[in-house]
């Protein structure tokens, strides 16, 4: 795979650096997930419902095991395994993966992402800079400060998977700025 591909996976690799210290491991799950829930002010069955999901998701799509912590180079050859191995396999469970997260990051239900949704969802994976993620959701040209999931999920699906350096990607120039 290229490097434009690989150099995109770093970046998601930091970006689940929740605690930031280099590596990816259950602290970041707890963290983000625990951000995640003060953040909404979830309670009760709510609280604890989006904690399990947000554990699945990392052990199904990030963690080799469950729980199991993952270094940057494990991370990368994990991924660049799966692409070389079946590209389609691949696409379909980035697909999974990040269908599955906005499933739990659109807390209301209405299959759109509005302003509040994004920063939390970001300052939940350790991204505090306000001012750097509003500017992040304007590339999606949002309607009311709201922007419809799929295209946000697409964007994210296209960030992990599409090696064409001439198509616009939304996600990576999000973190770069
Ligand atoms: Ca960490
Ligand atoms: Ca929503």
């Amino acid at each position: 795979m290229t490097d434009f591909l690989n150099n995109k996976w770093k970046i998601w690799y930091k970006s689940l650096d929740v605690n930031h210290d280099g590596k990816i491991s259950i602290e970041d799950v707890e963290e983000s997930r625990n951000k995640f829930t003060d953040l909404h002010q979830l309670v009760g069955d709510k609280s604890s419902g989006v904690k399990v999901d947000m554990e699945k998701w990392w052990n199904t799509y990030i963690f080799p095991s469950a729980g199991a912590e993952v270094s940057e180079s494990d991370f990368l050859s994990f991924l660049g395994g799966q692409y070389s191995k079946d590209k389609a396999g691949f696409v379909k469970n980035m697909t999974d993966c990040f269908n599955t997260i906005f499933d739990v990051i659109d807390t209301n239900k209405d299959r759109s992402i509005d302003l509040n949704e994004f920063i939390y969802a970001f300052k939940a994976f350790g991204h505090e800079n306000e001012d750097v993620v509003r500017k992040a959701f304007a590339l999606f040209k949002p309607t009311d400060n709201t922007v419809p999931l799929r295209t946000v999920v697409d964007a994210w699906i296209s960030f992990v998977t599409c090696e064409d350096e001439s198509k616009a990607d939304i996600i990576k120039k999000a973190f770069e700025s």
